[in-house]
């Protein structure tokens, strides 16, 4: 690695002192004007990591769910995954680093440990669509380039969509966006063809004016030659994720903005949230389906939660699918790393993000099969519907809508797969998150002393009760969650844990 310019391109990018960014549930966030330096250092570190493992790496400029006036960065392995978390240590330090000095030192100590040979390194750099995108760009191609890299600018790209081009990349296959839409598409057609509903489907997506918006547009046409229509909603007119988004419909259970006088009988999410952990329970129950169809040894699959997941969710999956259920702490990075090691691992958060990942051993059977066994066929081609990168919200549509369809299910038949727990989700400001420390996959706090004690006294008052308190890895505050038998008593557990917390 060559570190001849780094002190001078470094000095463009200088981090106020104030400013201690650590990397949190998936990459840095911040105000967006804070962030220049951390974002040009993760730069020149995805250079570094791009020469470490001979690949090309990503970095991808975007705050997902947060305001608009926040921003962020997350960093790309060249497997298309989350970067590896040896390396989060990494980050952290070089973001913290207080001048070009000790920015220089930190790459060097990096450097040394890590082996890094010189040679060719290269980036693959998107944004979202928030007005700090384009600073932030320059501040991360500055960083690949002060230390010998080479920056590809990939321009408006969702997240997953970015993760999807560096495994193909890495793969030796097609990366580019149309390449990314016309292998869904090619998959979707597939999954369908025979068992398509004979009506034209309409689904209404809430885009929180973000990203998505415009690539869903971008499938509209061939989606609705293919029987789906889109009717988009919160399509870039309003303000990024106010009112409206994932995260704002899951969290405070209101219908997002431009959705009012939706028919009840119009699908949308929104109106009744089919979340995350429904959409585990039909992927689980429609892989089940097809692998009903399959020759040979049995398929592993495994269902991977956190301590969010619905625990009605829970018992569904292990009781009546009898799969297999793994709880992780919050963040895809921790579920992915499970999810990898089942034939099928599926994996959501109940906030939605997630995916299905196929083994390599089990694709290879898969295609030895798939010249007599339609079975087969199906489940690679779901493998290729499936963004097997990272989860990925147009990926995860078109996976539901093969799945209901070929279940040949009902939206009223998928909700009533199981009746949620009512439950609660509050979150509460306080001086320093970082006292709350948690273990078992956050479902119990270790500090500050004394909380775990009170919580578990709440809870043993509340029929059916769960709660737990973790610190938010996005933003400033401890968030609680809480379910039970009645929305009475989820509501009245989550503000006695509130305000054991406060
Ligand atoms: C990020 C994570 C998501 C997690 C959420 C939790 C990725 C790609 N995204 O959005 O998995 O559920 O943070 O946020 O990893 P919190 O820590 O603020 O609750």
């Amino acid at each position: 690695m060559d570190l001849s310019q780094l002190q001078a391109a470094s000095k463009q990018y200088p981090k106020s002192p104030d400013f201690t960014p650590s990397y949190g549930t998936a990459g840095f966030r911040a105000a967006a004007a804070l962030l220049p330096s951390t974002v040009f250092r993760c730069g020149a570190l995805m250079a570094a990591r791009s020469l470490k493992t001979d690949g090309v790496t990503g970095l991808v400029v975007t705050a997902s769910h947060n305001p608009e006036a926040d921003n962020g960065v997350k960093l790309v392995d060249p497997t298309g995954y989350m970067l590896c978390q040896e390396w989060e240590v990494y980050a952290d330090r070089l973001a913290n680093a207080v001048d070009p000095d000790d920015v220089l030192a930190e790459l060097q100590k990096l450097q040394d440990s890590e082996c890094i040979p010189s040679g060719h390194a290269e980036v693959m750099i998107a944004h979202d669509t928030r007005q700090s995108a384009a600073e932030l760009v320059g501040a991360a191609r500055c960083g690949v380039e002060a230390v010998g890299g080479a920056a590809v600018l990939c321009g408006l790209l969702t997240t997953p969509q970015l993760h999807w081009m560096v495994r193909q990349r890495h793969l030796g296959l097609p990366c580019s966006e149309e390449s990314y839409f016309s292998s869904f598409l090619r998959a979707y057609e597939g999954l369908l063809r025979g068992h398509a509903a004979s009506e034209a489907q309409v689904l209404i997506i809430d885009c929180a004016n973000g990203v998505g918006g415009g690539k869903l547009q971008q499938l509209q046409p061939q989606l609705a030659q293919l029987g789906l229509e889109l009717d988009l909603r919160n399509c870039g007119r309003g303000v990024l994720n106010e009112g409206c988004g994932a995260d704002f419909v899951q969290k405070d259970r209101q219908l997002p903005l431009e959705c009012d006088g939706v028919g009840s009988a119009a699908r949308c999410a929104g109106l009744r949230l089919f979340d995350g952990d429904k959409i585990a329970a039909l992927a689980a129950l429609f892989i089940q389906s097809l692998l009903e169809g399959l020759q040979g040894p049995s398929v592993q699959i495994g269902v991977i939660q956190t301590a969010y997941a619905n625990g009605s969710s829970t018992q569904y999956l292990r009781d009546t699918l009898g799969c297999q259920v793994v709880i992780t702490p919050t963040g895809v990075k921790h579920l992915h790393e499970e999810a990898v090691k089942f034939d099928i691992g599926i994996y959501f958060e109940a906030n939605g993000h997630g995916t299905v990942l196929f083994s390599p051993d089990l694709l290879q059977r898969l295609r030895k099969l798939q010249a007599n066994e339609p079975a087969a066929r199906d489940l690679l081609a779901l493998a290729d519907l499936v963004n097997q990168a990272v989860g990925d919200a147009i990926s995860g549509i078109l996976l539901v809508e093969v799945a209901l369809q070929r279940l040949n299910m009902t939206m009223a038949a998928w909700g009533s797969l199981y009746a949620d727990l009512p439950s609660r989700q509050l979150k509460v400001t306080v001086e320093d998150r970082s006292i709350v420390t948690t273990t078992d996959a956050e479902t119990r706090a270790m500090t500050p002393d004394g909380l775990q004690e009170s919580l578990d006294q709440a809870v043993q008052r509340t029929p059916s009760g769960r709660a737990f308190v973790r610190p938010s890895g996005t933003e400033d505050v401890v968030r609680v969650y809480a379910e039970a038998s009645t929305q009475e008593g989820a509501d009245l557990l989550a503000k006695t844990v509130a305000r054991v917390v406060y």
